[in-house]
């Protein structure tokens, strides 16, 4: 922990002022001031860091690195204040100098490199890992632009370009030293040497990586790990400037726009695989280069490679950073004289990794020529890969031509990710325990029989720190009241608040503290949307990406349904709420982007009705990012995790909600089962399908959208409110919802779920009438969220995969 004391603190940041902009620190601007703030706070970090790097290269503990396309990791200053332990401090010492600390913080621009859960996952275990001592680092790349900004026109999405470097970025410390080359593209030629062949790889494309180092600071405990984020950039020495000279200047600019192009912008579709080039040449950009790194700082500390697998473990982020097997296995072979079975041996070893989705859609598979053009040496690898895994399935399963070629790494034209990935690892987890039985037994079920003995669960987590701690200050000043602060490093050690669930006084508190996120949430709103909403209202919030899957569209139905209700029967006695939506859709999803525009359209005509605007009201709040999830999610009273069961992998949010003492309505998917085997039926509300019911109509089929529009007169009135006006005077506007819902009979069965849902609503306002029973389901939510720390997940990890994390804690 860094000890400083106010006064130092004030001079070192004055003098830090004037060093970086060049005038007195009265004549700067509220960003100037962030700017040097940030700068003083990384100076402080850096000798914490090179002490970390030191002291793991003596310890020679195993370093863990995780490799994922994304990293969400949004501001970064408040998280690096308070993981220093010098928060307290510096809002002092600001005070004396007139600046607000929370003022200067806000102005940061989030980093936004990911798409949702994924990205905002790997930005959790990266502070877990530093907060629990154990050394992990991440591997990414420096997205020029990231996840795209949303603008809500006229009730539509529009995207914009995430500037976030616009004003510079001080948190990253170029590296241009550790430079990697990445090489695609060209020709290999196999040749004998000394009776062995070896491979010449001539006539590629060389690309430049530049690793960008951010520091990950653990929590009060001097452990700073690193974050590397690479860039692409021309490398000019191997440029034909022949051309050039001949005045051709113009395909200079292309060619340096063409390298650069790798690491421009993050993919913003995170549920349908699409085959582009560009993203197969970023994955092995990054792979590419963060392997060659970790092997090359291994070569220089170490030496030999002979037992680099007890030194290092990498873990593969979904199937994105899969090329890291081949690549692996083209060092210890071509560059470092392993034969394979002893590459094979280290480098399955070495690998990990982590499925995220069963959506059939969104698994990633590369067209061989594709493949083959851009990485021929790496593709015949796979292909080796390939050809000794199906010698293995003939064993197994003689003349089962049709599994052997189901399971094959390489088939009918493609090179199939997961396969590869499960193949070229010893670990292989879902991220929650419905997921991964699905995994095991329908997914992925020929792999996990072949292998049963790698297929593993690991339930996710969320850093407590940010999203309780930092997000929440009252909440965890009420803990620390009555808990103590063990839960800080001990997040189960929550559950001694469950003593206090029927404590009036401790009900009361708790009552106070939503209150007051609640007028946050509300100043903010005003300020930002020029919306008045009521902070006595049940703040009734679903937000994430928007996916057919995840059923706004659900939400917005039973919506729509109690406001037919409210205009028969204004003195109808309901619990006012607002119903509060966020979440981005691809830019290329039409059906999303068609509920965001069916959301604001009922917000429109719900909150321009004076008739219901006591009791209800609709915000489609624009531009989600973690940010806004940390002012969003303290206020929320309920929790809306409604994806149809099977579809959702785990979830996250709804963790997030549970540690803010939201109440969840879910149905029975993802890590939702956990928490309600957390809490019990009675602490949490329950609805929907069960996965029997929801497999059967897959495997046997019989849904008909159609008999639910005929049996249930609310549902023939609200889908008709889609298509009829009444929403929009041009009714062809939601024609595709109303198509997805019934004409194409809904893969997601919103509409059988649907009275199922009214009810569970209905008991939701029950529960919230008796406030003491409310705010003792909220006291048990709160008190058994410790285990969806990430702490938890990545200590399960640390010891069931990674085997890494003891021995600096022993020393
Ligand atoms: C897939 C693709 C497909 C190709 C284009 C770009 C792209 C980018 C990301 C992805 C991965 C999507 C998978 C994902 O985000 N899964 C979510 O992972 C969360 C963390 O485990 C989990 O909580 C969510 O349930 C799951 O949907």
């Amino acid at each position: 922990m860094l000890k400083i004391d106010k006064e130092t603190f004030k001079k070192d940041y004055e003098e830090k002022f004037i060093e970086i902009h060049g005038k007195d620190l009265s004549e700067g601007t509220d960003y100037n001031k962030y700017e040097a703030l940030a700068s003083l706070t990384r100076d402080y970090v850096v000798k914490t860091w090179i002490n970390t790097n030191k002291r793991y290269d003596i310890t020679r503990e195993k370093q863990v690195y995780y490799f994922s396309m994304e990293f969400l990791l949004g501001r970064l200053l408040d998280n690096a204040l308070s993981n220093l332990g010098i928060r307290d401090i510096c809002k002092e010492a600001l005070n004396d100098l007139n600046i607000n600390l929370d003022a200067l913080e806000i102005l940061e621009e989030d980093q936004g490199l990911g798409n949702g859960g994924l990205g905002r996952l790997a930005a959790c275990f990266l502070d877990s890992m530093a907060s629990l001592n154990i050394p992990g680092h991440g591997c990414g790349i420096r997205y020029k632009y990231g996840f795209f900004e949303q603008k809500i026109i006229d009730g539509s999405q529009v995207e914009a370009p995430d500037e976030w470097l616009k004003n510079g970025n001080v948190w990253a410390i170029k590296k241009s030293d550790k430079a990697q080359i990445v090489k695609f593209g060209g020709k290999v030629d196999m040749f004998s040497e000394n009776g062995k062949i070896k491979f010449n790889h001539t006539k590629y494309e060389p690309v430049l990586a530049v690793p960008y180092d951010i520091p990950i600071i653990g929590y009060k405990n001097e452990v700073v790990n690193t974050l590397r984020l690479w860039s692409a950039e021309p490398l000019y020495d191997e440029f034909d400037f022949s051309s050039f000279s001949r005045g051709d200047h113009l395909k200079a600019i292309e060619y340096k726009n063409s390298i650069e192009a790798i690491s421009q912008v993050l993919y913003p579709d995170d549920s349908f695989y699409e085959g582009k080039m560009l993203r197969l040449k970023q994955q092995y950009f990054f792979v590419s280069a963060g392997i060659q790194s970790i092997i090359r700082h291994f070569r220089t500390h170490v030496g030999s490679l002979k037992d680099l697998d007890e030194r290092i473990a990498i873990h593969i982020n979904d199937t994105h950073p899969t090329l890291a097997i081949p690549e692996l296995m083209r060092i210890f072979m071509d560059e470092e004289n392993f034969s394979w079975d002893e590459a094979w041996r280290m480098t399955t070893n070495i690998i990990s990794y982590t499925n995220h989705t069963i959506l059939a859609e969104a698994l990633e598979k590369w067209p061989v020529e594709m493949f083959k053009s851009l990485l021929p040496r790496i593709y015949m690898i796979v292909e080796e890969i390939n050809r000794r895994f199906c010698e293995e399935l003939w064993n197994k399963y003689i003349g089962q031509w049709d599994k052997i070629s189901k399971m094959a790494i390489i088939s009918d034209g493609y090179v199939k990710m997961a396969h590869l990935a499960i193949v070229g690892s010893h670990s292989v987890n879902g991220v929650a325990k419905l997921h991964t039985e699905i995994l095991k037994k329908q997914e992925m079920a020929d792999l996990y029989y072949f292998y049963p003995k790698k297929f593993n669960n690991k339930t996710n987590g969320i850093t407590h720190r940010r999203w309780l701690m930092r997000a929440n200050p009252q909440l965890t000043d009420l803990l620390k009241e009555t808990i103590g602060d063990s839960f800080i490093k001990h997040p189960t050690d929550m559950e001694a608040f469950e003593a206090y669930a029927g404590n009036r006084i401790v009900q009361e508190r708790l009552q106070n503290i939503k209150f007051s996120n609640k007028k946050k949430l509300a100043e903010y709103l005003k300020f930002n949307q020029g919306i008045s909403i009521n902070p006595n209202s049940l703040f009734d919030v679903q937000v994430k990406r928007i996916h057919a899957y995840k059923r706004q569209v659900l939400n917005c139905l039973r919506i729509m349904e109690l406001y037919r209700r409210l205009i028969e029967n204004p003195n109808l006695d309901i619990i006012p709420r607002t119903f509060i939506f966020a979440g981005k859709a691809a830019p290329g999803y039409y059906l999303a982007k068609n509920t965001i525009e069916l959301i604001n359209a009922v917000a429109n005509k719900i909150n321009n009705d004076s008739r219901v605007n006591e009791k209800i009201k609709v915000v489609f709040v624009p531009n989600y990012r973690v940010s806004v999830a940390e002012a969003i999610i303290p206020a929320a009273d309920l929790s809306e995790q409604i994806s149809t069961t099977t579809k959702e992998a785990s979830g996250t949010s709804n963790m997030k909600f549970m540690m803010n003492g939201a109440i969840t309505i879910a149905t029975l998917d993802g890590a939702n089962i956990e928490i309600r085997d957390e809490v019990g039926d009675e602490n949490i509300v329950i609805f929907g399908m069960t996965k029997k019911e929801v497999l059967d109509y897959y495997h046997k089929g019989g849904y008909s959208a159609w008999d639910m529009v005929n049996r249930d007169y609310r549902i023939k009135q609200v889908t008709e409110d889609i298509v009829n006006g009444f929403y929009c005077s041009d009714k062809e506007k939601f024609k595709s919802i109303y198509e997805h819902l019934i004409t194409y009979n809904d893969e997601f069965f919103v509409l059988k779920d649907f009275d199922s849902y009214l009810k569970a609503q209905k008991r939701v306002d029950s529960l919230y009438r008796d406030s003491s029973k409310w705010q003792s389901m909220c006291a048990i939510n709160i008190a058994h969220s410790g285990v969806f720390s990430s702490d938890r997940t990545i200590q399960e990890y640390a010891t069931g995969i990674w085997g890494s994390g003891y021995l600096y804690k022993n020393l």
